[in-house]
């Protein structure tokens, strides 16, 4: 048994945007700071221990996003005041990604949290760590962003681990990572697996078509696996064993599962049909190949279903 280590920064709460805007309508912020609560405190009564994370420095921000976007959520940031949301024209691709005054500083703490998962590995190898993170990261790209997301947590600790061996990252959020796949197009030493909806139909529009393959060096190194809306267990389940077969091909050091779990049934923004046991079968599946792994939370929006989905997942990765 390979225990999983869970990393969590009660701070992320701090970052909480009234709204979003959903065909001009003001409607409730789906990616809340709840969403993190329930989680948390659904395995702190399973018995498990959520440990702090450490902090680390701008550098490993701005290793991926540009200088202009970086200043732009900071200052942004810096000159809201409590309570004060602002819909961003630049910069940010959307109308779900909103800055708050403190924003800035909840996206560091993130991204911090997934560096501490990411050292945690390097010197467990047989370990595996879980950053709960909020805000999310993988629709973050080098110079914009969009989806909730404002800096790459996944993204960003990858790039930290490549320093010390090839990385795979299997993302299983119901939406594409565009801005991860965007920040590895060109690279070798970084492979990218995507399985998620449909993205003719579905955020974030513009990318994670099976034709997207990398290029220059990076050409092969990406991965995409598109399926339609109401995907069900089975067929989910046939393309992760399919994305699992890119990851062994490719023989990583160190794997980073960008985690979503609102590829469920019960998610009240998306529309897959998993259940609940096929986030049993992805931790298993997950496990067996036995790779230094960092799991790095993403989307999943149903408060009631979460906290179960994330306890069945980590105790199948400790199969
Ligand atoms: N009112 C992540 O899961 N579309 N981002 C919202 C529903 C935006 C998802 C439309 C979806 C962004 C990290
Ligand atoms: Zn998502």
């Amino acid at each position: 048994m390979r225990a999983v280590e869970l990393f969590y920064d009660p701070r992320h709460a701090i970052h909480n945007p009234a709204y979003e805007l959903y065909n001009g309508i003001q409607t409730p912020y789906a990616e809340c700071a709840d969403r993190l609560e329930v989680i948390a405190e659904h395995l702190q009564q399973s018995g498990r221990k959520l440990r702090r994370p450490r902090s680390y420095d701008i550098s490993h921000v701005r290793a991926l996003h540009s200088a202009p976007y970086i200043n732009f959520v900071r200052e942004t940031s810096a000159r809201l005041k409590n309570g004060e949301t602002l819909m961003p024209s630049n910069f940010i691709m959307d109308t779900y990604t909103p800055i708050t005054g403190r924003t800035y500083q909840a996206a560091r703490q993130a991204v911090s949290t997934a560096l501490t998962a990411a050292h945690y590995v390097l010197s467990n190898h047989d370990g595996m760590a879980y950053a709960l993170c909020r805000p999310p990261g993988h629709h973050a790209a080098q110079k914009h962003s969009g989806g909730y997301c404002y800096f790459n947590n996944a993204a960003i600790a990858a790039n930290y681990l490549s320093g010390h061996g090839r990385i795979a990252i299997l993302d299983i959020d119901y939406h594409h990572g565009n801005g991860t796949q965007e920040l590895f197009y060109d690279r070798d030493d970084v492979l990218y697996v995507s399985i998620h909806a449909d993205p003719s139909l579905q955020f974030p529009y513009i990318s994670g078509f099976k034709s997207e393959t990398g290029e220059g060096r990076g050409k092969g190194f990406t991965k995409n696996y598109p399926l339609p809306l109401h995907t069900g267990n089975a067929q989910y389940f046939r393309t992760l064993r399919r994305a699992v077969q890119d990851v062994q091909n490719f023989n990583p050091d160190f794997l980073v599962i960008s985690a979503g779990f609102d590829a469920h049934e019960a998610d009240p923004i998306c529309r897959f049909d998993l259940t609940t046991s096929c986030y049993a079968d992805i931790g298993s599946t997950i496990s067996a190949l036995n790779l230094p792994t960092i799991i790095v939370q993403e989307g999943g929006y149903n408060l009631k279903t979460l906290g179960i989905l994330a306890e069945t997942f980590i105790n199948c990765l400790e199969k």
